[in-house]
């Protein structure tokens, strides 16, 4: 079989942990951790239909969201697998006002990492059976090891993060990654429960033809937005764009790394500074998109020298193939105020 031919993630970690030049058994315990709590999810995913954890959970998150019972499972274990493993300590999510003191043990508060994740991004499409994922961000901590964790350890600018990735539980499951050295991708033989390097040094193609945007707020949007939609779609230049919107950010995400394309979220009227939030969406997805010679910003700005103010702050997302977004931009740039 195709796969026993292939390294699995742990014995990635085990051969690319020199090239991290955090290189220390922390750091790959705390991917293997991820991957760990991954699995969990994805099986209770996978058999959400014949178990009674569709739906909503009957509460709201600190977005003002319906929270699904999946996003507070998904939560839940995410946090417990990084809590009892001692391999952070502190964690923030979307589905937490406030960041996790993680003290389970004395290795806990001397780890220096602090993880920021959206434990189950787009779980509303789980119901429909549609793709749905999980974002994660990983920082060294910047105050001192041994003492509590504090705010400004997760508000970190972007570009200091030293990892990020995203597992789409789609038609298969696969876990993405960066450390700073390229994009990696595994899927997961759920047989044998071992995730294999199936996609090795993913890069966005450096143009593409799929814009990904929810265009049913196409009057809501920025004339920028606008123009750049009108010239996709102008019959004269027999532009062969194509329209793929999922509403789930790492499925759209994902196949536009692949196939090549663009992601745009942009500010609107209601919502001025956008939808996606910065630190546990826009950071580690803007970290992979360049780590695979992708682009990512906020229409204007470089995503990843935003300089954070709130745990759960908002931002425009533009990413993707690198022309597309600079075109977008051009656009954004070109605009009446
Ligand atoms: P809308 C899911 O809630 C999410 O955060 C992204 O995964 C997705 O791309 C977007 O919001 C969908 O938002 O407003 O188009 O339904």
């Amino acid at each position: 079989m195709k796969e026993q031919s292939l390294p699995t993630l742990g014995e990635f970690i085990i051969e690319k942990q020199m090239d991290f030049k955090y290189s220390s058994g922390e750091f790959s315990r705390l991917i293997s951790c991820i991957q760990i709590a991954s699995k969990m999810v994805n099986r209770f995913i996978n058999k959400a239909g014949i178990t009674n954890v569709l739906g909503e959970a009957g509460n709201r998150n600190v977005q003002g969201e319906e929270q699904q019972k999946l996003d507070v499972i998904a939560n839940e274990i995410f946090i417990n697998a990084l809590s009892q493993r001692e391999v952070v300590c502190g964690v923030a999510s979307e589905e937490n006002d406030d960041f996790i003191e993680i003290r389970s043990g004395a290795n806990a508060e001397l780890s220096k990492y602090v993880v920021l994740m959206d434990p189950l991004d787009g779980s509303s499409n789980i119901d429909v059976n549609v793709s749905v994922g999980t974002i994660f961000s990983i920082y060294r901590r910047i105050t001192p090891a041994g003492t509590p964790v504090q705010l400004e350890d997760f508000l970190q600018k972007g570009t200091n993060q030293v990892a990020a990735g995203y597992i789409i539980y789609g038609s298969s499951t696969m876990l993405v990654y960066t450390t700073g050295n390229g994009v990696n991708g595994f899927t997961l033989d759920p047989s044998l429960g071992s995730y294999y390097l199936s996609n090795p040094n993913m890069r966005f193609p450096e143009d593409g033809k799929i814009y990904s945007i929810n265009e049913g707020n196409y009057i809501k949007f920025p004339q920028g937005v606008k123009d750049y939609i009108k010239y996709c779609q102008r019959e004269e230049e027999n532009r062969p764009y194509t329209s793929r919107y999922i509403g789930s950010l790492v499925a759209d995400f994902h196949r536009n790394m692949i196939k090549g394309g663009i992601y745009i979220y942009p500010s609107t009227s209601q919502s001025p500074r956008g939808k996606l939030r910065l630190l546990y969406e826009c950071n580690p997805m803007a970290f992979l998109t360049e780590q695979a010679g992708g682009k990512a910003s906020d229409g204007f700005r470089r995503i990843l020298d935003i300089e954070p103010t709130e745990l759960h702050q908002r931002t425009p997302f533009f990413c993707g193939s690198r022309k597309m977004v600079e075109k977008v931009e051009e656009f954004m740039r070109n605009a009446p105020e």
